[in-house]
This record gives structure tokens, C-alpha cells and sequence, in this order.
């Protein structure tokens, strides 16, 4: 058998040296322990009292994965799985219980714990700031449609500087801002459920403030080392052919869905193009005086890059219904392309090159920011099928995803792209918003039968050899 060393010259896909090799996760994903420890309640924990029939299988983030109570043992899996980075979400309100007032001793011991332990395994910790989960105090003040709810952001965000910035390096303020827009202002999957444009224009813009606002604090915090970004889901919009029409389809489904924050974040100014549309329409938000400069003189340092699958669009068949509630579909229609790679275990399409897109935009367009793939990962319904007499999860299907997504990542790194760290989604398989268990997405099973017990899934074990290789 050849040892490591052996293994290692003969790499064909050699990463850079002090690549980040780890995964992400998400406080409410993760964590449980929903009403304990001092916990305030966020819209999870709300929605789901309220709603329980809309989550899979009736099952609401009151457990989850209950990182609270075994994040020892997790940081030793983590470990064990090659992670010398991982990203984690500090829960806003379990920091803050009610969003604005007293700050929870006990959640400062739990992170300071959970730091401390990571670091002591020699793992570099990544911390997000907000990922879906506001506190249900100020979503009944108006959520990220409040300017007060912006402000009381900045100070949690302070917060979190002063106490862990002496440790944690590497700040990011929001995970895929423009998910809470779409899922509770546009199409009705997240709380608070409401569809109405004008509505998800505000929250997606002051979104974009507070983000501003936290980097101004930041930065006023001098943390020494300290780097500070955003986490995007970036979804290359495909048209159907080269015909101008659809063309102009797949142009305005990236403003709207990636520009619309990405330019604000690397650039400083929303897109000019977005803007005209926006105004032609009657869509602009209200701004206050002061919030573009701010927005201009607080862009990031680095960018974190979430890539699951394409957006394929066409030009629209028929013209948009006058009186129908206005959309960004009112420009383009989606498109199934015949042929197109499928998970078939999820039902999302598989498109590795998109990967490559992305990056290569960033390098030509954002000024190569440095950046990194912060979440990729191949969710399986019905994954337990693929366990084996000893416990282990044979997941040959998502080693090949995660190979060949990292092909086209080391292609664009070799073309001059400026990537850092590739995270999986996600470490330990956990709770995702209203689908629950039903997908599953880690390097690590977890049996929900079985007292919640922890396997490395065989995916797991490579990926730690390709994490200690640097490369495969
Ligand atoms: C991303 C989110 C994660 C995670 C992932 C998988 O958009 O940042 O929180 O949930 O998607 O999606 P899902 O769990 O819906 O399959």
C-alpha cells in the first residue's frame, strides 16, 4: 500500500498550500437545545408552533442535531474528517434572547466553548453572523422591513466582535441574505409569509445596510487578522440559446438574483441597470440619506460562495398578466433543458462547470476578491438505504459530486482565480428549514433512530485523505 507522501506527489489536482478544507453549518440546523440555556425564540421556533404540518414529517428545530449538548464529540468528528476550517452561525437569539437587551452568559459560555475546543483541535473557526434565523421579537416589529431592526443588528454584531473577535479571524454577515427575501416576502417558504415585491425590495435592501453597518463596526473594532465578508448563493443564469431574447432573460434573472447583492457587497453600488429597472417599474426602495456612501465605504474583504445548482431560464412565452402580483418571473420563464444531469436522490440539477463560471466572473468582474466555496453539497433523500451491516453510509454519489465539483474549482484557481477554502454542505447531516431530515447532506450520518448517533459516512473518510493531501 503506498504511504501519504507517495500518494501525495502523484496528485493531479494539487490545491494551493493553507487551502481551507471543512464545512458549514447553521445555528438552527445544528444546535437544538431551542428553548434551553437562556434561548429567546426566532421564527423557527415560532413558525413551526404555529405551523407544524408545513415541516417534513412534523419534525421542528427543537433538536435538530444537538450540537449544544455534543459539540465535543462533533469537533472530534470534525477532526477526524480532514476539516482544518468550520463554519458555524452564532444563534442571534440565544446570544440576545429578546434581539436588543441582555446579553445570555450561558450562550457566551456555550461559543466561547465551542471556539476553544475548535481551536484546540487545530481548526480555524468561520463565523456567520445571521442564517435565517431572526428573533421572533423583532420579526414582530417589522423583521429587516424595520430600520430599528438594522440597528439593533449592528449592536448584536458588535457583540459578537468584542467577544470572540480575539479568536475568530475570519466574520461574515449574512448567509444567503437573499433567501429570507425570497422565502418570506416573494414565494411563501420561510416566515413570515408574505408575498409582495415592494415589501421584499425593502428587506433585501436593508438587508444590504446592516450588512454595511456591520462592516463599519467591524472595522472600528480593529480586530488584528480579523477579515470580514458575506456569504452568497450564487446560481449562473443559463439561457436557453443565444437567441437576444432569452438572453436578456438569463440577464435579468442575475440581477435580480445574484447582482442584487453581490455588486452592492464587492463593488460598493447596486447595479445601474437594476436600478432603471426597478425605478421604470415604481419598485425602488425608500433609502435614507447616508446609506449609499455607507454602503460605497463598506464593501468586503472576502466572499463566500455558495454554488448548488444552476438557474436555467428562457424568454417568456407570454406576456406577464397586468394584474398578476409582480415578480422578477414577469421577465423570464424557467427552462427544464433537455438532457440536463439530475441528483437523483433531491431532484436539483447537477452542473459542475457552473462552478467554474462563477468563479471566473468573480475573478474578471469583482476584482479576483478572495473567495472561497462555502457551501456545495449533494442532498439524498432515503439515505439510510445506503448504510451497511457495520454502521457505514456508502455515499459513493457524493464523493463524485464533491470530486468533480473540485475539479473545476483547481481548473479556475490554475486560470488565475483567487479561491481559498472549499466547505462542504455539511458536516453532520442536520435540520434544514421546512424540509427537515428529508434531505441529507453530511460527511457524518446522523441516526435520527438511534439516539441521534454519529457515523463517518465513506465520504467522510475521503474527504479527510483529500483534506491531508491537499489535493487528489
Ligand atoms: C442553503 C442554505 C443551507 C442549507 C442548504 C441545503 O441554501 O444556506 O442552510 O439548508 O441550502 O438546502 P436544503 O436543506 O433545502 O436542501
Amino acid at each position: 500500500m503506498k504511504t501519504m507522501q507517495e500518494t501525495e506527489q502523484h496528485l493531479q489536482f494539487r490545491f494551493p498550500e493553507g487551502f481551507w478544507w471543512g464545512s458549514a453549518t447553521s445555528a438552527t440546523q445544528i444546535e437544538g437545545a431551542a428553548r434551553e440555556g437562556g434561548k429567546g425564540l426566532n421564527i423557527w421556533d415560532y413558525w413551526y408552533e404555529k405551523e407544524p404540518h408545513r415541516f417534513f414529517d412534523g419534525v421542528g428545530p427543537e433538536i435538530t442535531s444537538d450540537f449544544y449538548h455534543r459539540y465535543k464529540e462533533d469537533i472530534q468528528l470534525m477532526k477526524e474528517t480532514g476539516h482544518n476550517s468550520f463554519r458555524f452561525s452564532v444563534s442571534w437569539s440565544r446570544l440576545i434572547p429578546d434581539g436588543t437587551g441582555e446579553v445570555n452568559e450561558e450562550a457566551i459560555r456555550f461559543y466561547n466553548d465551542v471556539i476553544n475546543e475548535l481551536l484546540a483541535c487545530d481548526i480555524e473557526p468561520f463565523v456567520n453572523l445571521y442564517h435565517f434565523d431572526m428573533p421572533l421579537s423583532l420579526q414582530q416589529i417589522g423583521g429587516w422591513e424595520s430600520r430599528e431592526v438594522i440597528d439593533a443588528y449592528a449592536r448584536y454584531a458588535k457583540i459578537c466582535f468584542e467577544l470572540f473577535g480575539d479568536r475568530v479571524k475570519k466574520w461574515f454577515t449574512h448567509n444567503e441574505p437573499i433567501v429570507p427575501v425570497e422565502g418570506g416576502y416573494l414565494y411563501d417558504f420561510h416566515y413570515p409569509n408574505i408575498v409582495d415585491f415592494r415589501r421584499a425590495v425593502q428587506v433585501a435592501y436593508h438587508t444590504i445596510v446592516a450588512h454595511a453597518k456591520a462592516i463599519r463596526v467591524f472595522r472600528s473594532c480593529q480586530i488584528k487578522d480579523g477579515k470580514i465578508g458575506i456569504i452568497l448563493n450564487l446560481t449562473p443564469s443559463y439561457p436557453r440559446s443565444q437567441h437576444p431574447a432569452d438572453v436578456k432573460a438569463a440577464h435579468i434573472a442575475d440581477l435580480f438574483f445574484n447582482r442584487s447583492f453581490l455588486d452592492p457587497a464587492v463593488k460598493g453600488e447596486y447595479p445601474k441597470e437594476l436600478v432603471a429597472l426597478l425605478k421604470e417599474y415604481g419598485y425602488l426602495p425608500t433609502i435614507e440619506a447616508g446609506d449609499l456612501e455607507l454602503i460605497k465605504e463598506n464593501t468586503i474583504d472576502i466572499l463566500g460562495i455558495n454554488y448548488y445548482q444552476p438557474r436555467r431560464v428562457k424568454a417568456k412565452e407570454h406576456l406577464p398578466n397586468p394584474h398578476a402580483p409582480f415578480m422578477p418571473e414577469w421577465f423570464f420563464d424557467y427552462y427544464a433543458m433537455p438532457g440536463r444531469k439530475m441528483n437523483p436522490y433531491r431532484g436539483w440539477e447537477i452542473y459542475e462547470k457552473g462552478v467554474y463560471d462563477i468563479l471566473m466572473n468573480i475573478k474578471e468582474n469583482y476584482r479576483n476578491i478572495e473567495c472561497f466555496i462555502s457551501e456545495n453539497g449533494m442532498g439524498v433523500e432515503g439515505e439510510e438505504r445506503f448504510r451497511d451491516e457495520a454502521g457505514m453510509i456508502h455515499d459513493d454519489y457524493r464523493i463524485e459530486f464533491i470530486r468533480e465539483h473540485l475539479k473545476w474549482v483547481h481548473q479556475a484557481i490554475q486560470e488565475g482565480a483567487n479561491v481559498k477554502g472549499y466547505h462542504l454542505w455539511t458536516f453532520m447531516d442536520n435540520w434544514s428549514w421546512t424540509n427537515a431530515y428529508k434531505n441529507r447532506y453530511g460527511l457524518v450520518s446522523v441516526n435520527l433512530d438511534k439516539n441521534r448517533e454519529r457515523t463517518i459516512k465513506k465520504s467522510g473518510y475521503w474527504f479527510k485523505i483529500v483534506a491531508q493531501n491537499n489535493g487528489f
